[in-house]
């Protein structure tokens, strides 16, 4: 008796591994995941383990009926999860999200075509269900379908826990901050699993709902006094100085300030900006504000004038909101054509779902690029490619346009090819330090391209360009290079002031006539009423925090996301004030006021993007749309 019991094979453990083998092979058959070790294929293959043995282990609580039952019917419905992605996969290259399920394009984009992306051959996706209906009905010998004893539950179920930390812990050393990052679907269902991707996704999903579901406009009033008294009137003198002119915002990715007329080695860092800098408006106190959603966040602040969340990227965390005073949203109005340039996946950082938030009308991601082995380094597709390519594509929209250029190349960990190094490394104990200064001039070179290209295509005249520094590149690890960079101590004081990153407006026909260097403490919130003074918008009743970089009646007063400032004589940064002009820490009195201020900004800016109030705001005043309530909650 003994040894029969011990040759069979619990039915509930067949099922198990026909799932987990099932879902590997869908994995490699039916997504396109990139593998890059075989670190990361051992954890694309352990990852639908812990969540198939959850569920599967459910069944330990029925009757042997009942868990065939239950174990037949599991199967089939995560397989049909399973299905439903791969099917939306092959249309979308994207995995499925709750409210992409339910965005209304999205779905009817794949109506007419969803027998097409079916195949046959599909239905052996299902072999597994059929075999454990074939197993539960004939129940031969080999199989069990005895109960467990407690004990032995206790430790199928402890075990789990046990595999999804083991799972969790590796993946963290692939990705650091994988949960509260959420940067990227695809890397999430290949560290994690695609099963254990959608329930994090439905608990994003169901507390963003709730938060929603509470606000009911009636916090919009205040904000809007606070906003009201802050609002800051336009410079005549630059009050419309590109009226109908074609806007192009070119985020200069992880450049900072302090590479700004710098040299390497003898040589000029950024000698091209450094030119045009100086037919330019030039800010050189102008900071980042992004949080944890990094270059997705310095977009949400240039679009929104709203800051970034505390927690996560505010594009993935609240991607579907209304944002119907974006600055891409709203330049439609004025006839303007808003468009995006990035040649990256279109899901990272979940910009193909908020990008159709914002009013972005077309999208020109890694699938209008031709990239290869040789035009592409580190994250893809080089800059002055990505730039080249582009042009082309400029060329065919209608004027005036609102573009949005995103380079790449001048990221983490700074690769660079030999033939791409117009400088040689820096020479420190930080190898990213060393490798920053190469790739930061291949940014600068890559602009140089692009204003060349303009003026070829004929785009220059007739357009304003903008470019700022999206983050920082070199983080507080390295501030023993950085300090011997600098030839100073890196103290918090100093940290601070290096979150300053370039900020650019060059107006051909104006600027290269009349240049001017402004150090007016300023930030990415300030962006969008700048621009949209520029080009002769009024912002008198918008629901924004930043102030026009050019208005005589600036606060000048810049609030970081974790709640530190900077003014024009103080700064306060980790719970310390400082005196700007002596960089010597002061008492704290006089940082209070301005602390209040920050944290109410911030508080204020929070409530607006956790309650999706602008759903509530028609533009002049505080009106409470009944019906979108109720269609909403
Ligand atoms: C990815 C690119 C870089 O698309 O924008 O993102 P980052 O890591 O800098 O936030
Ligand atoms: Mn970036």
């Amino acid at each position: 008796m003994k040894q029969a019991f011990k040759s069979k094979v619990p039915f509930i453990l067949i099922a198990v591994v026909l799932l987990w083998i099932k879902t590997y092979i869908v994995y490699k058959t039916s997504f396109d995941i990139t593998i890059e070790s075989v670190k990361q294929e051992f954890i694309l293959f352990i990852n639908p383990l812990s969540f198939i043995l959850l569920i599967v282990g459910l069944s330990l609580f029925f009757s042997e009926k009942g868990a065939k039952r239950y174990l037949i019917i599991t199967s089939f419905i995560v397989t049909f999860v399973l299905y439903a992605n791969a099917v939306y996969y092959r249309f979308f290259n994207d995995f499925i999200t709750i409210p992409l399920l339910f965005q209304a394009g999205n779905m009817s984009d794949l109506g007419g075509s969803i027998t097409e992306l079916m195949h046959p051959i599909d239905l052996l996706m299902f072999a597994d269900v059929a075999i454990l209906i074939v197993l539960s009905k004939w129940t031969p010998s080999f199989v069990s379908f005895a109960t467990w004893r407690p004990k032995v539950r206790k430790l199928y179920f402890l075990s789990i826990v046990g595999i999804f930390l083991f799972n969790l812990g590796l993946a963290e050393t692939e990705r650091p901050q994988l949960l509260t990052r959420t940067f990227d679907r695809e890397i999430l269902v290949k560290n994690l699993g695609t099963y254990n991707y959608h329930v994090y996704d439905a608990v994003l999903q169901s507390k963003t709902r709730a938060q929603r579901a509470m606000a009911d406009g009636s916090e919009l009033a205040e904000i809007q006094n606070y906003i009201n008294a802050n609002y800051k009137a336009p410079n005549d003198d630059y009050f419309g100085v590109a009226e109908g002119k074609n806007v192009i915002v070119v985020k200069l990715e992880s450049l900072q300030s302090f590479v700004i007329d710098n040299e390497i080695n003898g040589e000029p860092v950024t000698p091209f900006l450094n030119e045009i800098k100086n037919q330019s408006y030039y800010f050189n106190n102008f900071f980042h504000q992004t949080g944890q959603g990094k270059t997705s966040d310095s977009e949400f602040l240039l679009d929104n004038s709203l800051y970034p969340v505390g927690r996560g990227a505010v594009f993935f965390t609240h991607g579907t909101n209304d944002y119907h005073t974006a600055t891409p949203n709203v330049i439609k109005e004025e006839g303007y054509k808003p468009v995006v340039f990035h040649a990256n996946n279109k899901s990272f950082w979940n910009r193909d779902v908020i990008y159709d938030a914002l009013g972005y009308e077309t999208y020109y991601d890694i699938d209008s690029y031709d990239v290869n082995e040789e035009n592409s380094v580190g994250w893809g597709l080089k800059d002055v490619d990505f730039f080249q390519q582009s042009i082309p594509y400029m060329q065919e929209i209608d004027q005036p346009f609102y573009a949005k250029f995103i380079t790449l190349t001048n990221h983490f960990p700074f690769v660079l090819d030999e033939e791409d190094r117009f400088v040689d490394e820096y020479d420190s104990n930080s190898r990213t330090l060393n490798r920053y200064f190469p790739t930061a001039r291949y940014l600068d070179e890559s602009i140089k391209i692009f204003f060349e290209e303009l003026k070829a295509a004929g785009l220059y005249e007739n357009s304003v360009i903008i470019m700022y520094g999206d983050h920082y590149g070199i983080s507080e690890t390295h501030n023993d290079a950085m300090s011997q960079y600098l030839g100073k101590e890196i103290r918090p004081f100093e940290t601070a002031q290096l979150q300053r990153v370039p900020m650019i407006v060059h107006i051909p026909g104006v600027t290269d006539k009349n240049p001017k260097e402004f150090d007016t403490i300023g930030g990415q919130i300030d962006l969008k009423p700048t621009i949209k003074h520029l080009i002769g918008m009024e912002t008198k009743n918008d629901i924004q925090f930043g102030e026009d970089l050019f208005s005589e009646e600036r606060s000048n007063f810049v609030v970081f996301r974790d709640g530190g400032f900077v003014t024009d004589e103080i700064l306060y940064t980790k719970n310390a004030c400082y005196d700007k002009a002596t960089e010597q820490e002061i008492d704290q009195e006089a940082c209070d006021p301005f602390i209040e201020k920050a944290k109410k900004e911030l508080q204020y800016s929070d409530k607006i993007i956790y309650g999706d109030l602008l759903r509530f705001y028609d533009g002049t005043s505080i009106q409470l749309d009944e019906t979108k309530l109720d269609e909403n909650n």
